[in-house]
């Protein structure tokens, strides 16, 4: 089997709950306020877990540069960029989310690095508006539109998150890198860009998950937002615990897809090597919720936020990245230039 399917890599991208000695790239404060300058905040509320702050971080210096709406940052391989507008849940968020990837696209592709590998999006009142007029769906009118004009396809694009704020900005952070990443999807899920009509005028575009190759024959999968879709339809509505049920057999399945195709043995499961965040609509469902994964996932690191998930009935959806850790015969294949 051939090893080269994602070609995205950096020297030595960490993802890390701790502070470790790496330059930030990308730093999320999801609980205690941060003074990092590459650091950002989600606007939600942190309901408890085990680490408040996601550190991203590269051995290579950092370059980092503020904008009108946010900053960026750059090194090795990879770039960071930060945007945060005002939006009002009373307002259509299809200009706004349209002028916002026009301009992210512009900035990625100017700077080199034209390729996205992780995209997180936090809007106020994402289940505000009726039918189509939900902010949600127009908030994937507005995207879809700009990924179109910039000629980028949908099944080309990177895994992401879209999650639903009590506050009254629209936060947009991405990852970008040189090279692609290469693109999951779940067997056990219709591709979100090719979700029937029902459920808004245009699909979502984002990827399942996306596998980076890093240095020293590691892998890494960052897995989208995923909640208890199964097909294309909302599996058990009302039910929050069988919801995460769902949500994390769908992680499992992009691990395994992920696992075969970089021909991985390991773990298939999150676990040590992981972050993982859980998103939930109501905060009382975060207690059972969390002692429900951590009795699937032993070991595994959690961190629960309240935040609203794009279709009204689902509860829960979780993101997670997931390390995959150097295999000893497959050390060798994966280090120095043009190892693949
Ligand atoms: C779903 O599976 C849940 O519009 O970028 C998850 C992750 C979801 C990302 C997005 C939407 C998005 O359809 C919703």
């Amino acid at each position: 089997m051939t090893r080269s399917p994602c070609t995205a890599r950096d020297p030595a991208l960490e993802v890390t709950a701790g502070v470790t000695g790496g330059q930030p790239l990308l730093g999320f404060n999801l609980g205690a306020r941060g003074l990092q300058r590459t650091a950002v905040g989600t606007g939600l509320i942190w309901l408890g877990g085990d680490f408040e702050r996601e550190h991203w971080t590269l051995p290579s210096v950092v370059e980092h540069m503020p904008t009108g709406d946010g900053w960026w940052a750059r090194g090795g391989e990879l770039m960071s960029v930060a945007m945060a507008r005002p939006d009002c849940r009373d307002d259509d968020p299809e200009p706004l989310a349209h002028a916002l990837y026009r301009n992210l696209i512009e900035r990625v592709r100017a700077a080199g690095f034209p390729e996205f590998l992780r995209i997180w999006n936090f809007l106020p009142g994402i289940n505000d508006g009726a039918g189509d007029r939900e902010r949600y769906r127009r908030f994937c009118i507005g995207r879809g539109r700009a990924l179109a004009e910039a000629g980028l396809d949908d099944a080309a694009m990177c895994a992401a998150t879209a999650i639903g704020s009590d506050e009254d900005r629209f936060r947009l952070f991405a990852l970008a890198g040189r090279r692609p990443g290469l693109a999951i999807e779940n067997p056990r899920q219709v591709p979100a860009w090719a979700y029937p009509q029902r459920y808004g005028p245009r699909s979502p575009a984002f990827a399942r998950a996306t596998a980076l190759a890093l240095s020293g024959g590691r892998f890494g999968l960052l897995i989208s937002g995923t909640a208890s879709v199964v097909g294309h339809a909302t599996a058990h509505p009302g039910d929050v615990l069988a919801q995460v049920d769902e949500a994390a057999t769908n992680v499992e399945a992009l691990i395994d897809v992920a696992a075969d195709r970089l021909d991985h043995p390991g773990s298939r499961h999150p676990g040590p090597t992981s972050l993982v965040r859980v998103y939930v609509r109501q905060p009382a469902d975060w207690p059972p919720v969390e002692a429900r994964l951590r009795r699937r996932w032993p070991g595994v690191r959690l961190a629960g936020l309240r935040g609203d998930i794009c279709r009204r009935d689902l509860l829960v959806e979780i993101e997670a990245w997931h390390g995959l850790e150097p295999v000893a015969d497959q050390r060798n294949q994966n280090e120095g230039p043009g190892s693949y």
